[in-house]
């Protein structure tokens, strides 16, 4: 059974990771209208994994006793300055979703619930790889610069750059 503050926390953390899969999805979508599909795919892809996270979440919520509560969320934009700036944000929300994991972490230490503990040992793991992953793609970006064949290639290459296999879907 989870206490009444563990599950407003992790409620609270069902709305991050919900509003991180409609970012990216976001992004996805006007990606895609810029004629770069492997980008699109790559950010499609992201959004997945973060309607997974989030679907877990809800999951492990209902099986301890609590009720999951599925949120409202803002819009987001309908456009976006470019693709650095895209995976600028990706890593921003990234480090902002690792610094909520660790908040929900610290509660869980505080009203003794091990086995939420536990559980959210998966998405601290998950949080590191992510935020490398996005700043993999920034350096990349950053080497690239201007140049067009070198954003062709990441294009095409980007769908094939992803978290490792360990910290994907199936869980
Ligand atoms: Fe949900 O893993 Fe990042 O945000």
């Amino acid at each position: 059974m989870v206490t009444n503050k563990v599950e407003t926390a992790l409620n609270k953390q069902i709305e991050f990771e919900a509003a991180s899969s409609q970012y990216y999805l976001a992004m996805a979508s006007w990606v895609e209208t810029q004629g770069l599909t492997g980008v699109a795919e790559f950010l499609y892809a992201q959004s997945d994994e973060e309607r997974m996270h989030m679907l877990k979440l809800v999951k492990y919520v209902n099986e301890r006793g609590g009720q999951a509560v599925i949120p409202a969320l803002k819009e987001p934009p309908k456009k976006f300055k470019s693709i650095q700036f895209i995976f600028e944000e990706v890593l921003k929300h990234e480090v902002l979703v690792s610094n909520e994991i660790n908040r929900l972490v610290e509660i869980c230490l505080k009203e003794k619930d091990y086995t939420t503990h536990n559980f959210l040992q998966w998405y601290v793991a998950e949080q590191i790889e992510e935020e490398a992953l996005a700043r993999k793609v920034l350096d990349k970006l950053k080497l690239i610069g201007d140049d067009r064949g070198g954003m062709y290639l990441f294009d095409r290459d980007l769908p094939s750059i992803s978290v490792p296999a360990q910290t994907r879907s199936k869980n």
